[in-house]
């Protein structure tokens, strides 16, 4: 590897990456979209009308989260270990709400879709860490208004997280690696497109089958997460893309 290469490196990744940790995706055939309705669970309007049902789902999901037997795998690892090791800068959008990257030792790091242990106030916008059971009952720590707490989540119709970051970032990068996600969600799988408008970036998809956006990829990687990432970093690393 070059020490003086410098090319950026942007990452989206999505439920597929968490996986083999034990968390289940949205759209495979046990995935959370088989067992909740989304316009239910992942909608303002399904919490305004229920937001009983809204907090035990994502009560569920955080439960799930802080069992110690999820852990981050070796593809959170190996995007770490880029992170440490690739002498440009490696910038990790991820679509998951989970911190396994952040445990697996991601720094450059950002969740457009908000995360699973940080909870808003909907009077007083500030956010907070949380790691219990959120309920209509609780009153905001910081303004002190009750039943104005959420989980701090994108949900459907809302505006994703610093997406201006994210564009600035996928019009400078040189290559885009998309792991782990099923291309339906957008503004997220229209970033390859994003990428390619804005110049010459190798592009390529690591997934366990093709995505919805495959065609718009240069390069393709399928199988598990577990194997295809740290091969794939592995060769980053011994001599670039
Ligand atoms: C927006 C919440 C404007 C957190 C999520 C009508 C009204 C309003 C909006 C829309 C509308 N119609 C369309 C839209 C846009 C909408 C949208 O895209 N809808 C879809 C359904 C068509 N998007 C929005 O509303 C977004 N906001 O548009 O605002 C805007 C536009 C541009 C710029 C600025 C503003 C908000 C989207 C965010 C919604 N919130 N989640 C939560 O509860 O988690 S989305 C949800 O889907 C998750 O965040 C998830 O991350 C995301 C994407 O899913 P994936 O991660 O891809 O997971 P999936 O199960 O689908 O796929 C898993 C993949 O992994 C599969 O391919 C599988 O093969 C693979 N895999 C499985 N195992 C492995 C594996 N790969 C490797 N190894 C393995 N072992």
């Amino acid at each position: 590897m070059n020490e003086n290469d410098r090319r950026k490196i942007v990452i989206l990744t999505g439920a597929g990456i968490s996986k083999e940790s034990g968390l289940d995706t949205f759209r495979d055939t046990d995935g959370i979209w088989s067992k909740h309705s989304l316009e239910d669970v992942a909608t303002p309007q399904g919490f305004a009308r229920n937001p009983v049902l809204v907090h035990q789902f994502y009560n569920d999901r955080r439960r799930s989260l802080i069992d110690n037997s999820v852990l981050p795998n070796a593809a959170h690892a190996a995007l770490a270990r880029l992170e440490a090791e690739w002498p440009g800068e490696v910038f990790l959008v991820t679509q998951n709400i989970d911190d396994l990257h952040e445990r697996a030792g991601s720094h450059n790091l950002l969740h457009m879709h908000g995360e699973l242990l940080k909870i808003r106030c909907s009077a007083c916008r500030t956010v907070s860490a949380w790691a219990e059971d959120l309920s209509t009952d609780h009153v905001c720590a910081n303004c002190g208004t009750g039943g104005k707490l959420r989980p701090h989540v994108v949900w459907f119709g809302e505006m994703p997280l610093d997406m201006e970051r994210i564009y600035q970032a996928l019009s400078e990068c040189a290559l885009f690696m998309s792991v782990g996600t099923s291309g339906n969600v957008y503004p997220a799988a229209g970033f390859v497109q994003q990428v390619r408008a804005s110049g010459d970036a190798h592009t390529v998809e690591l997934n366990l089958e093709p995505s919805m956006k495959a065609s718009a990829f240069a390069q393709h990687v399928y199988g598990p997460a577990t194997e295809v990432v740290p091969a794939y970093v592995e060769q980053i690393l011994a001599g670039g893309w």
